[in-house]
């Protein structure tokens, strides 16, 4: 399926046409595919617009570079941090066409977890654009490895169109092989530190060519784009895809909802005459959106609702629960009803609404074409198949009648499941049943009379989702630990309607201490990310535990807020 090699390649160049509208899905790996719209504009962002041909041309010219600083070698994990623009894409392609693996760094995670991301991943070199060059520096320093300042006005450069099909001829790895690797993306489990999830090419252009073809995008589709870029939901969704397919980007630096709502209703300053058809957010940023639509914009309310109909085709959420209030809610402004799909770092996008047929408010439908889903009954690591539903090229079947409601903890299996964890097989087998059915920890029901799947929660209380973040309670415990003034904690998910969920340590301090929340997230800010850091603190004489001396968070959640 994935048929990239050298000879291919040109023949894709050579056999090149103008751009004409299309919605044909490439097997060409995701920065290849670019020669097939060499002229057309494939991103903006606050500097300016830039073609495929461009930055493909400068990617190659940076892989070469790179090449030579890591004197040849391929299949080097390379660190790089830019800001959500053209160089985030450059940089990415770049080290693709060398042959390497790229690990996308947060400008939100500080230097102590980018410096554990160097070490665990072995980088060998160290990627970014000016505005980071501190930051990564200390990572240098700290790891020994070399850092790549990529020079001022790489964006200027991009945007110059002077480069010919003819010339991006020959840019590829000739050693560039189906089952390489491609991207680290780091996920927080229950145990341990966060974990680098090995996704190859392969699993990268399953994933993206499924979606293209199950929301139906096509190179006329222009996606404003305002995700994190170190999670599947701001890759392969949000921005692999309109690459994959040769559509238009809008790259916003940060998500703002003025800037958000101004790219939607067409009164964006600087783009008011390109159209936004495609949109993908996390419930919080709906929610954000709501409250701002609902102080500034109500009175435009027909206005807003039009426009949106009749501009924008596709609206999606995930990353977390999409609350029915807030589904509705969001239905009544924009007459758009929210495309709910389920994913995970580890697999990709894996359960979706379809986009032809009802979206059930609370469900998040059915597996995706060349995907596999399980409810299995997990006793002491024991699964026991309750149902089995695949879809094979748009076809759903059961393993048996599915007639009755079913619950089970969801497994997973499909071209889009990930590799491995990094240099960490014991994990990796851990999450794989023996019949290579990836684990999700997630509990799910499959209803009949919707003919749709729910996700009920996770099997585990310690891993939080709090504004569409995956975080794990026992990480942030092991930092509030170390707090001179903490003697014991937990920490908890709390339900929060903007957040879905909050994070709140419960905390005993040492005797006569005294911690408020603003001097613990002070203390705490270099140690975890912003969205990490405890928003509700309670302080307690006591942590209630059962007889084997755990504590059960659900009892206390209930007990203490
Ligand atoms: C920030 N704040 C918070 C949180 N985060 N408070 C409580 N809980 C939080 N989680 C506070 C800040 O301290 C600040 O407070 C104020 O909110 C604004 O912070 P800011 O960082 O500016 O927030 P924002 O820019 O409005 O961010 C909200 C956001 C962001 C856009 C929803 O969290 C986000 O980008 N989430 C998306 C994450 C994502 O892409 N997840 C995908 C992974 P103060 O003003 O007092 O300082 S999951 C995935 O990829 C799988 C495969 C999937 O299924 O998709
Ligand atoms: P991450 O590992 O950061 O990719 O987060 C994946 C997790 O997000 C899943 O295991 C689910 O718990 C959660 N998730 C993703 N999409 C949804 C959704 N639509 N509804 C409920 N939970 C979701």
């Amino acid at each position: 399926m994935f048929i990239l090699n050298r000879r291919n390649f040109l023949k894709r160049i050579l056999s090149y046409v103008p751009w004409k509208e299309t919605r044909t899905i490439s097997n060409l790996p995701l920065f290849a595919n670019a020669v097939n719209f060499s002229d057309r504009t494939a991103l903006y962002d606050g500097a300016g617009s830039y073609t495929f041909g461009n930055i493909f041309a400068r990617a190659a010219e940076l892989s070469s570079s790179i090449s030579s600083r890591l004197s040849g070698k391929t299949n080097e994990r390379v660190l790089f941090l830019c800001s959500n623009d053209v160089n985030y894409v450059i940089t990415l392609w770049a080290i693709w066409m060398s042959g390497q693996i790229a690990v996308p760094l947060s400008p939100l995670h500080p230097v102590k977890i980018l410096q554990y991301y160097a070490q665990d991943t072995g980088c060998k070199l160290l990627i970014t654009a000016p505005q980071h060059q501190e930051v990564m520096r200390k990572i240098s320093k700290t790891t020994s490895t070399n850092l790549y300042v990529i020079e001022e006005g790489l964006q200027k450069f991009a945007g110059l169109n002077t480069t010919t099909p003819e010339d991006l001829r020959g840019k590829l790895p000739s050693d560039f092989k189906e089952n390489s690797n491609a991207l680290i993306l780091y996920t927080s489990g229950t145990t341990g530190n966060p974990k680098g999830v090995v996704l190859s090419h392969k699993n990268l252009l399953v994933q993206t060519n499924t979606l293209l073809q199950a929301w139906k995008w096509s190179s006329e589709d222009v996606i404003l784009h305002t995700l994190p870029l170190h999670h599947v939901h701001g890759t392969v969704n949000a921005l692999f895809c309109p690459l994959q397919i040769g559509a238009r980007t809008i790259m916003l630096p940060k998500f703002s909802t003025e800037e958000v709502w101004s790219h939607l209703l067409g009164t964006n300053e600087t783009l008011s005459n390109v159209d936004v058809s495609v949109f993908m957010a996390v419930p919080t940023i709906y929610s954000k959106l709501i409250d701002y639509y609902e102080k500034n914009l109500k009175g435009k309310k027909e206005d807003v609702r039009n426009r949106l109909k009749s501009k924008v085709r596709l609206m999606v959420s995930g990353s977390a629960p999409l609350p029915v209030p807030l589904y509705e809610k969001w239905l009544e402004i924009s007459g758009h009803r929210l495309l709910e799909r389920y994913g995970m770092t580890e697999i990709g996008m894996a359960l979706s609404n379809e986009y032809d047929s009802d979206r059930a408010p609370g469900y998040v439908g059915v597996p995706l074409p060349g995907v596999s889903v399980r409810l299995s009954e997990t006793t002491n690591d024991i699964h026991n198949t309750l149902l089995e539903c695949k879809n094979e090229s748009g076809t759903i079947s059961f393993n048996k009648k599915a007639n009755k409601n079913t619950q089970g903890e969801l497994l997973v299996k499909g071209g889009g499941v990930f590799k491995e964890y990094f240099n960490k097989p014991e994990a990796t087998r851990k999450e794989f049943t023996e019949d290579g059915w990836f684990k999700t920890g997630d509990m799910c029901e499959y209803v009949p009379e919707k003919n749709k799947f729910r996700i009920l929660g996770r099997t585990s209380v310690d891993i939080i989702k709090s504004g569409g973040y995956k975080i794990s309670a026992l990480q942030i415990e092991t930092v509030l630990l170390a707090h001179p003034d903490i003697r014991e904690c937990a920490v908890l998910g709390i339900k929060d309607e903007v957040w879905g969920e909050k994070i709140a340590a419960v905390v005993v301090l040492r005797n006569g201490a005294e911690v408020s929340l603003d001097k613990l997230r002070d203390w705490a800010s270099d140690k975890m990310p912003k969205y990490a850091l405890p928003s509700e603190l309670k302080v307690v004489e006591d942590i209630p535990k059962n007889a084997m001396g755990k504590v059960n968070k659900k009892e206390l959640a209930k007990s203490t807020f």
